[in-house]
């Protein structure tokens, strides 16, 4: 299929290949990991061509700003990322590149500042956030659902913009589960069980509720969420310890949530996702460099699915959920 939007793809700025987390991988992968981050023009313009890509939706890789103890340096360190990510991805290709921006949650006000000023400044399409962010030292996080940060969903429900909660490693105190296990930890499974607790915690702090319009989008075909939603309902119905929600549980995912193929190039688990979403809620994505745009591309432009769904999925959701100038 031509003309595909990718939806979770990565760049890292200057100030924040610090923040990157350590992979496990060769010399030779990170290598090519670390260029593919930086790069515009002379790896990741051609590696679109070549596999049918119009257009990239791009955001701070991980850790980014997320993992920045300090205030300050955190909100400074976002906007100088949404400012290299303006200048040398949108001003430079607007055609190819859309912009999700960096947020220093660690501070609420700035961070909902920072969203807007990308958004309507900047002309970014939506923010993303690196899972929690640490705050006063790297062994405290703060989770989103906490009544500090509702003045900062307010926020993207007024500016309207879709807001993506990508994937971080567990706080270190938290990793007890994994002892032993480092190959865990990381994308093969922690990322996964870090974002899917974290969107349950969103889901039944009532946040949905409050903000009817809100609209997030996870990646990796939904972080194992999908299959597990029936379950979490159930049982949160005999034992919700005294929170009350005005939809059944799994309604939550349905309703403001899209999810992406980032870093999951399954077919069963796609047509799952679609079963249970909707074809209009499933968005194509690579995790490029992290993963190969040949591969994604080669699986979804021939993985057994309907056409229409294909294009719905491949672009057309997209556009609509991004308010993307279609070219
Ligand atoms: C990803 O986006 O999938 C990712 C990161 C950082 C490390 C590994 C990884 O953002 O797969
Ligand atoms: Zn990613």
């Amino acid at each position: 299929m031509i003309g595909k939007i990718a939806v979770e793809e990565h760049f890292v700025s200057e100030a924040t290949m610090a923040y990157l987390p350590p992979l496990g991988v060769t010399d030779a992968v990170q290598a090519h990991i670390d260029g593919g981050l930086v790069d515009v023009e002379r790896h990741r313009l051609p590696e679109m061509d070549r596999n049918g890509i119009a257009m990239q939706l791009v955001s701070l890789t991980a850790n980014g700003v997320q993992m920045e103890p300090d205030v300050a340096r955190a909100v400074d360190l976002a906007k100088r990322a949404n400012d290299e990510l303006a200048e040398r991805f949108l001003a430079k290709h607007p055609r190819r590149f859309a912009c999700m921006a960096t947020v220093a949650l660690q501070d609420p006000a700035a961070a909902a500042d920072e969203l807007e000023r990308a958004v309507k400044t900047l002309g970014f399409c939506g923010g993303l956030a690196n899972g929690f962010s640490n705050l006063g030292d790297r062994n405290t996080g703060e989770y989103y659902d906490l009544p500090k940060f509702l003045p900062f969903w307010e926020r993207v429900a007024d500016l309207g913009t879709p807001f993506y909660l990508h994937p971080r490693a567990p706080l270190d105190s938290q990793q007890v589960i994994y002892e032993g296990h480092k190959e865990l930890l990381g994308p093969a499974w922690a990322f996964g069980v870090e974002t899917a607790t974290h969107v349950l915690r969103l889901i039944t702090s009532g946040l949905f509720d409050r903000f009817p319009n809100l609209q997030m989008v996870i990646g990796h075909l939904g972080e194992g969420l999908v299959p597990m939603m029936a379950r979490a309902q159930r049982r949160f119905e005999y034992a919700s310890f005294g929170k009350t929600l005005k939809k059944p549980l799994s309604q939550y995912l349905k309703d403001h949530f899209h999810i992406s193929t980032s870093g999951n190039f399954h077919t069963p688990t796609l047509i799952n996702v679609i079963a249970e979403m909707g074809a209009d809620r499933v968005l194509f994505a690579v995790d490029y460099p992290y993963e190969r745009s040949d591969e994604a591309a080669q699986w979804f432009d021939s993985c057994d699915i309907a056409e229409e769904d294909r294009r719905k999925i491949g672009r057309d959701n997209a556009v609509k959920l991004f308010s993307l100038a279609a070219s």
